[in-house]
């Protein structure tokens, strides 16, 4: 299956359907008055977020998406139905943004996060609706109201819990097939991975997700080799884990290097924790590994494990670290609130923003009235 981790989709929810206007015609009744129904409200368009998926790849196929009209009303005092909602169904992790790719409407990060992010239009009112006592007969009877489009980005932010970063060949294919049963391209050319790849860990119980990306060199920021262009897959991980090729000469180089890409990406990659590891220690000998080990150990300020990804060395040990680290974020993170409660159910008429937002606009955030709907906390201080 191919690996698309971006696409620009049209999105538009139905308008709402006409109003009627008809009266009331029967047998010895005069004066019937009017009894045009009102039209249904057009379908909404909604995103949910589903598990089985793991690329947009579909989205390069249809770009168009379009919520039905509502129907109209009619005489006998009968609403028409709602015109059906358009469901699309994205990956874990992906997230809404507007056309200028960069605010972003809404994060779906959990399986089963559902948004309404255009609300159909409101039916017309029919005749029914204008009678008044001055006005018994009244032959106004409104259009449905337009439902709204919009362009949007959707991108992929894969969702690991552990990200392998380092300079190309430095192994990190082959430590990503060492720990998980994910198989991914080894072989002994930079570039060799093109697109990330996912594996399980299962250590003692416990699992955690690992990814791996391409390589970086030096001014990946500037689009140099693959670019830093797949860094977003691992800006949602709770810890790095820093491969460095013990082969090459110059470790201590290697490390700077993607440290400074990292640095450049921004994103918060580089407050990350991390767990940096000299990898292929099995074609080495002992002193050179005494000697990498203490030139890396002072370039990182701080432990560095050996490893071998191809002969198994130290595979526990980095794991466990890695372990330490995800626990340890697993328990500072406070439980997320799914999506679709936030803004949900269809009542907001303007697309539903990530409640993160709504923080960081210096705004209390939502609260939920007695009837389920969401109001703005400070509407309720006013009361
Ligand atoms: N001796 C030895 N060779 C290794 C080890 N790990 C990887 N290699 C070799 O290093 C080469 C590159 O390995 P990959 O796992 O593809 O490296 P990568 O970091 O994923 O490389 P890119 O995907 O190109 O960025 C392959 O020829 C591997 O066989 C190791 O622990 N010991
Ligand atoms: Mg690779």
């Amino acid at each position: 299956m191919k690996f698309l981790d971006q696409a620009k989709i049209f999105v538009k929810s139905g308008d709402g359907g006409a109003g009627a206007c008809s009266f009331r015609r029967e047998k010895y009744i005069e004066f019937g008055g009017p009894d045009g129904g009102d039209g249904g409200r057009g379908g909404d368009v909604i995103f949910e977020c589903v598990d089985n998926l793991n690329t947009l790849i579909d989205f390069r196929y249809q770009q168009h998406y379009k919520a039905r009209i509502g129907h109209h009303g009619q005489g006998r005092n009968k609403t028409g139905g709602k015109g059906d909602d358009i469901v699309i169904k994205v990956p874990v992790g992906t997230q809404i943004l507007d056309e200028d790719k960069e605010t972003v409407l809404a994060d779906l990060t959990l399986a089963g996060d559902r948004i309404v992010l255009l609300r159909g239009g409101d039916g017309g009112f029919g005749n029914a609706h204008y009678k008044t006592s001055t006005n018994q007969a009244p032959r106004r009877a409104d259009e449905g109201w337009p439902g709204q489009e919009m362009w949007v980005w959707l991108r992929l932010k894969l969702i690991a819990d552990a990200g392998l970063v380092g300079l190309p060949n430095a192994g990190k294919s082959t430590f990503l097939a060492a720990v998980t049963r994910a198989r991914p391209k080894i072989a002994d050319y930079p570039f060799t991975t093109l697109h990330p790849n996912l594996g399980v860990v299962y250590l003692q119980g416990e699992e955690f997700i690992l990814a791996d990306i391409p390589g970086l060199i030096e001014g990946a920021h500037e689009g140099a080799g693959i670019g830093d262009r797949f860094l977003g897959h691992i800006e949602r991980t709770r810890v790095l884990l820093h491969l460095v090729d013990g082969t090459q000469d110059d470790v201590a180089e290697a490390y700077h290097v993607v440290r400074g890409e990292l640095e450049a990406y921004g994103g918060g990659l580089d407050d990350k924790p991390e767990v940096v590891a000299l990898n292929k220690c099995d074609s080495l000998t002992a002193e050179d590994i005494k000697d990498k080990l203490a030139t890396l150990e002072e370039a990182v300020g701080g432990k560095v494990f050996t490893l071998s990804g191809v002969s198994g060395v130290g595979l526990k040990e980095v794991l466990g670290a890695l372990a330490v680290h995800i626990r340890e974020a697993r328990a500072a993170e406070p439980e997320v609130l799914a999506a679709s409660n936030a803004f949900g159910h269809g009542k907001r008429s303007t697309p539903g923003f990530a409640s993160s937002q709504h923080d960081e606009d210096g705004d209390d955030g939502w609260v939920q009235g007695p009837d389920g709907s969401w109001h703005p906390m400070d509407d309720h201080d006013e009361d």
